[in-house]
């Protein structure tokens, strides 16, 4: 079986935007391959996250995953700081990946702002450790939206440059695994702006603990324009909002934008928010309720997710052990 490596920031609760362009794929590529999830806080510390706030994030992500379906049994869930090898590698990639690469990064110069110079150097060699995280596994494929496609091409250009380096056949090439039309769900205040979890309005997108209430209102408040809703696609194209609501319902129905409005045109976003607010609570409300429950056996989280570490712990420490024979490391062992 391929073993295909994903990961998920702890950056926030996690949003319908990760369910419909990550989480949901990962259930389904579970059957059929051989999968290491992880939870990266590595990467979640490039931005500033208060402690406490960041352990409690931790665990409510690990919460949120067993709930969406992630199987720690059949396949590794674990935190990246507790696997010591990410790191490890990442810096063996970054004396590997080359200044120019990352200048041409677009997540960092979308993340940094307009404020750069104030930025983290973690952000900024953030793909480094992306691509640490994978091969660390010897993973071949990963499930990869279009904003990670940049990052999945940079992976395979350090692990080119290390073999041609070392002149070695070390590291495996990684093959985006495509599952479908990529579901980019934007933000409910900003239908140009991605959803995000760290966005500061909570009002811009739907947490997966949010309970019915709660994904009623917000839906009911999200911006949207004064228009019916079109009998064509092309209708959408300069309504990003209204765009982006239909987005949402044809992901959750696993249909497409014609289909929906097919189904919808004419309506006033009254009707249709409503229907969509019936959909999202039907489809999030038992994620939200299983979280919860999760949530009350903090000592069961805690064993899951150590169990997880000791298992990824024991693929990526000889992978990475290698590669630091191959650099040339004199080794103590
Ligand atoms: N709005 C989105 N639509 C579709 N897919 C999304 N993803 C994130 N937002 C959307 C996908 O979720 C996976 C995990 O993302 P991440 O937590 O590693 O980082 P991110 O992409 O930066 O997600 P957020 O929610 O925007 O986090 P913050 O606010 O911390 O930056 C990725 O596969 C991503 O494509």
């Amino acid at each position: 079986m391929q073993r295909v490596f994903s990961g998920i920031q702890p950056s926030g609760i996690p949003t319908l935007g990760n369910y419909l362009g990550a989480i949901r794929n990962w259930i389904k590529v579970q059957d059929d391959h051989d999968c290491i999830w992880c939870i990266v806080d590595l990467h979640a510390i490039t931005v500033w996250q208060p402690p406490a706030a960041l352990q409690q994030q931790s665990l409510e992500m690990a919460a949120v995953l067993l709930a969406c379906g992630v199987d720690p049994a059949r396949h590794i869930l674990f935190l990246q700081s507790a696997v010591r090898a990410h790191a490890q590698l990442a810096w063996i990639f970054n004396c590997v990946a080359r200044i120019g690469w990352l200048n041409r990064m677009t997540q960092f110069k979308d993340k940094a702002g307009k404020d750069r110079e104030n930025a983290s150097a973690g952000l900024y060699v953030y793909p480094n450790l992306m691509a640490a995280d994978i091969h660390a596994y010897h993973a071949t494929r990963v499930p990869v939206g279009d904003d990670q496609r940049q990052h999945l091409e940079l992976a395979n250009d350090i692990a080119q440059k290390f073999n041609h380096d070392y002149d070695v056949e070390f590291f495996p090439n990684i093959e985006p695994l495509i599952l479908g039309p990529a579901a980019r769900v934007m933000s409910l205040r900003d239908g140009t702006k991605k959803m995000s979890k760290s966005d500061p309005s909570d009002q811009s997108r739907i947490n997966l603990n949010d309970d019915k209430d709660t994904i009623a209102l917000k839906i009911r408040r999200a911006k949207t324009d004064p228009l019916p809703l079109p009998s064509e696609p092309d209708g959408l194209a300069d309504r990003p909002e209204a765009r982006n609501l239909v987005g949402i319902y044809a992901a959750l129905t696993d249909t497409d934008h014609a289909t929906v409005l097919r189904e919808h045109a004419g309506a006033g976003f009254g009707t249709f928010k409503s229907a969509l607010a019936d959909l999202l609570v039907e489809k999030l409300s038992p994620i939200a309720t299983e979280t919860t429950r999760l949530l009350d056996d903090r000592a069961e989280l805690i064993r899951t997710l150590k169990s997880g570490a000791e298992r990824a712990a024991a693929v990526a420490e000889p992978i990475v052990a290698e590669a630091e024979r191959i650099v040339g490391f004199l080794s103590m062992r």
